[in-house]
């Protein structure tokens, strides 16, 4: 059964998607173009003589319809851990400590057993969210490193991109970013450049929880464009952004990212102490500390998104608000991708099937699973689909709107999906998936692995030489897609952009 309900609060009601939700075309921009409102309201054009009037009218409806169009729509919090494994969770699995806010949201909501991050690490997978396509589209394949000498340092999202809160500004969204950007170290990657209306946060991998310094040993704390100073735990900060931003748009739509530190290196729970200063971020917690840090960090992103959903419930916005949480790639040695094979950085399952749990009361059946195939790139067609924003023509979406699966239990059109990172691939096709891993061997061959998810999870047996006819046809549509994704790629500079 692909789709499981536990509860049957919707079973004989009308689905919400029924209702068309009207479309407002991304490169339309309200205030430049107050014809296409007037239109909406099914009135004419204003006349070409005696402009003064008509005009301020224009200006007026615009600003009214742009305004009362937009809320009507949903609001939107997208909460992504990192480096969070498929069963840190207790409600997919973890038998070593409890997450009680997340399996409350998991049990008023849906929990997707095969998502999947478009990256096995941390600036691919935001790279594939910002923009909804494959992260090597836009130039950003790898991770964006601190290290000032090393070459992706100078790389970044560049202004070509068409990011999820820039579409969203054009139906009247407000936006807002709330921890972990690494989409770039320089201002003009800064995420106030590509859509975000506010940024608290930090711009690099990740940064001690306390004195807020990056790997490379410098500070990174910032109020939109400015490094600043504020004291507190990471979490706890993310958290308290967040909430100060949804109070301050209640009245307004309004798309929050909230983009966790935990449980992320390096390893500190809240009572824990500094470890890095400027110009010196070698100090590490000690290995025995670790599993201690590590449930700590997981436990207080857990009071944290606890927090977000009870405001919702307070401002009486749960009903209007789509909320999704998911993590950006597998677990390390340090967290749980039982019963997955392989880690962060690996293109076994453990790499990047992570845990995903959305949440609509009103419009998704309360404690419901699904088994559909889903990845972090669809989140943004989603979005724009509930927000009933077109998604651009120019740069199509690699990704497909979920909310069928959400509200209806649909299944998804079959598709294949794929993951690259340097010589490493993946490609999934229904139950079938091809690894290819390159061998450190000098003139070794690739080390081709094909499994059946299906009956074979935990990646065990490799059937490549009993089926060379399906492994060779997966070779062949990674080829295709490798060469379609570098077609037109976003060129990234080998120096700092001013
Ligand atoms: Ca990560």
């Amino acid at each position: 059964m692909f789709f499981v309900c536990a509860a049957n609060a919707f079973h004989g009601r009308k689905a919400p998607w029924t209702t068309p939700i009207p479309t407002i075309q991304s490169s339309e921009k309200a205030l430049a173009i107050p014809g296409h409102f007037i239109t909406m309201l099914g009135m004419a054009p204003p006349p070409p003589k005696n402009r003064r009037f008509p005009l301020l009218a224009a200006l007026f409806l615009t600003v009214f319809t742009n305004a009362s169009i937009a809320a009507d729509r949903p609001n939107f919090i997208i909460i992504m851990a990192d480096d969070l494994g498929y069963s840190d969770l207790s409600c997919y699995g973890n038998k070593t400590y409890k997450t009680p806010q997340l399996d409350k949201m998991a049990a008023e909501g849906l929990k997707f057993l095969d998502f999947h991050s478009s990256g096995t690490v941390c600036s691919p997978t935001r790279a594939g969210l910002m923009t909804g396509r494959y992260q090597q589209r836009a130039g950003i394949p790898a991770v964006i490193v601190a290290d000032p000498k090393r070459p992706t340092h100078p790389h970044g999202l560049q202004n070509a991109e068409n990011t999820l809160p820039e579409l969203l500004k054009t139906a009247g969204y407000t936006t807002g970013i709330f921890g972990k950007w690494h989409l770039g170290y320089y201002l003009p990657y800064n995420p106030t450049h590509h859509g975000f209306d506010q940024f608290a946060g930090y711009i690099s991998g990740n940064v001690d929880f306390f004195s807020h310094i990056d790997q490379a040993g410098r500070f990174d704390w910032w109020h939109d464009r400015k490094p600043t100073r504020e004291k507190g735990y990471t979490t706890h900060l993310i958290t308290q952004h967040a909430l100060k931003f949804i109070e301050a748009n209640k009245h307004r739509p309004f798309c929050a990212y909230i983009a966790h530190e935990a449980p992320h290196y390096p390893y500190q729970g809240p009572n824990d102490k500094p470890f890095r200063k400027v110009g010196n971020a070698k100090v590490r917690a000690k290995n025995a500390d670790i599993p201690r840090a590590y449930r700590e960090m997981v436990q207080e992103m857990d009071k944290g998104v606890g927090q977000i959903l009870d405001t919702l419930r307070r401002l009486k916005l749960d009903r209007k608000t789509l909320v999704f949480f998911f993590s950006d790639n597998g677990a390390n040695r340090h967290g749980q991708n039982t019963p997955l094979r392989g880690f962060k950085g690996q293109m076994f399952e453990g790499g990047h099937r992570v845990p995903c749990i959305v949440w609509w009361p009103g419009k998704i059946r309360p404690a419901s699973k699904t088994v559909q195939t889903a990845i972090s790139i669809d989140i943004m067609p989603t979005v724009l689909a509930a927000a009933g924003v077109s998604t651009p023509k120019k740069r199509p979406l690699d990704g497909v709107s979920l909310l069928p699966v959400l509200a209806q239990g649909k299944r998804l059109k079959p598709r294949k999906l794929f993951w690259e990172m340097g010589a490493n691939a993946a490609v999934r096709d229904g139950k079938w998936k091809l690894i290819i891993v390159k061998n450190r061997r000098k003139n070794a061959k690739n080390s081709v692995f094909l499994f059946n998810l299906d009956s074979d999870l935990s990646e065990k047996t490799n059937l490549a030489k009993k089926y060379p006819d399906r492994v060779k046809a997966m070779r062949a549509a990674h080829k295709t897609w490798q060469t379609d994704v570098l077609a037109n790629a976003s060129p990234q500079p080998k120096n700092p952009p001013k």
